[in-house]
């Protein structure tokens, strides 16, 4: 949908705006190059989820032009790495996204430069036809019939993952309960570690597992997978394949992640990360629109603890978003939510570390906090601007989406009542 002629033409109004805004990091160049370079490196999956107007439990407003089809759901996955470089991975969820014929799937998602990010199964809704019921969970549940039916669902996601060249899957529980009382946590926990194994002895040798925890919801009084340590064990015991995932809204208010995120990193158990924004839970907002300096904070410790064990950035851990809210374009809103990603990243690729830690052995908290923040109120947005422009992309992607009336020809195209599957 986006030409070539039409980002560089866009590029060529916008950049002697672009080289005035980059000047004073060309006179830093040593500084600026390795994080240049480090940002094209950088990309950031999209689910298939977020592609649609997200809802709530009170009503869903969807803005129109949202994708019929998996096909279409590539189509604007495409649509945003072409405008920005930046988003060359897709993540499906089964049985939202079922492949029917992967070959042509992968040929398509070829075309658009993306690869296939993990794969993500769904044992918190029932389907139409399935057999037994998730209402009382699933990995945990108390029947073991229910259990076999969520393992062979999750071999099946694994199984799809294959056929499109996906490394990794996530395992993303609602089992919980609701009422004190409800449930036998240690039963379920043993359960749920059982049937975990099982889908675990069913991976790929080269595939991962991540292990996602969230605090609460749909389950409000407790949640088998609920918090970062309860992740930690289940990957600890199933094995090396298995990593914790961090998804930013999955916290009790105030955690710090921060924290959370140097500490897995340094048992080399943080296997992937989801990002999204959020005022009081997991409110699947904007990364970055709400709190800009604890995306730099985790950054900080997620390039520093990355860093130390010589990962590579990029490819070492499952980098994606994880949000779909109820205003926006979905497609203006990931557009943001990347920008958001990759200044969080260059602001903590500015970090002065040698000279953080010598502020640390000296105690010295005032000058340990200048560094951060030093590094966190530097406007970093010619380079991530820079990075984009060197990779073909779009200076500004959000002005070209809007420029060429984007939405509106998707809502001619595939008309203003669609809704994505899944949602
Ligand atoms: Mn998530």
């Amino acid at each position: 949908m986006i030409q070539t002629n039409q980002i560089s033409d866009h590029n060529d109004a916008l950049r002697p705006a672009h080289q005035r805004k980059l000047a004073p990091w060309t006179d830093a160049v040593e500084h600026a190059e390795p994080i240049i370079q480090k940002l094209i490196e950088f990309q950031i999956a999209i689910p298939s989820w977020a592609l649609g107007t997200g809802g709530t439990r009170f009503g869903r407003f969807p803005g129109g032009g949202e994708p019929r089809s998996l096909e279409e759901k590539i189509a604007d996955v495409g649509l945003l790495h072409a405008l920005n470089r930046s988003s060359g991975a897709i993540s499906l969820h089964i049985p939202w996204d079922i492949p029917t014929d992967p070959a042509a799937i992968r040929q398509l998602a070829a075309s658009h430069g993306l690869a296939f990010d993990a794969v993500n199964s769904n044992t918190f809704q029932d389907q139409s036809d399935q057999t037994l019921s998730y209402k009382f969970g699933s990995l945990q549940h108390v029947d073991a019939g229910v259990r076999q039916q969520a393992i062979d669902h999750n071999i099946e996601v694994i199984r799809h993952g294959v056929e499109l060249g996906s490394k990794s899957i996530t395992v993303w529980l609602s089992d919980g309960s609701c009422f004190p009382g409800q449930l036998n946590f240690r039963k379920a926990f043993n359960n749920a570690l059982n049937s975990l194994g099982e889908i675990y002895a069913a991976l790929p040798s080269d595939w991962k597992m991540f292990v996602e925890y969230k605090a609460y919801e749909p389950n409000f009084y407790s949640t088998t997978v609920g918090d970062w340590g309860s992740s930690l064990l289940y990957a600890s015991k199933l094995g090396d394949k298995a990593y914790t995932l961090v998804d930013l809204g999955h916290h009790l208010p105030n955690a710090n992640i921060e924290q959370i995120v140097a500490i897995l990193l340094n048992e080399q158990k943080l296997g992937g990360f989801h990002f999204n924004d959020s005022k009081y839970g997991d409110d699947d907002l904007t990364a970055g629109s709400i709190k800009p300096y604890q995306l730099f904070l985790i950054f900080n410790e997620l390039v520093d603890g990355m860093d130390a064990r010589g990962m590579n950035h990029a490819t070492d851990l499952g980098w994606m978003i994880d949000a779909s809210h109820n205003v926006k374009d979905p497609l203006e809103d990931l557009l943001q939510s990347v920008e958001a990603i990759q200044i969080a990243y260059a602001q903590a690729l500015l970090v002065d570390r040698l000279a953080l830690e010598e502020a640390r052995e000296a105690n010295d908290a005032v000058r340990a906090q200048e560094i951060l923040q030093d590094a966190a109120r530097t406007d970093v947005r010619p380079l991530v601007a820079e990075a984009r422009l060197r990779a073909g992309a779009s200076l500004n992607p959000l002005a070209l989406f809007r420029a060429q009336n984007i939405r509106q020809k998707l809502i001619q195209e595939r008309g203003s009542k669609t809704v994505a599957t899944g949602l």
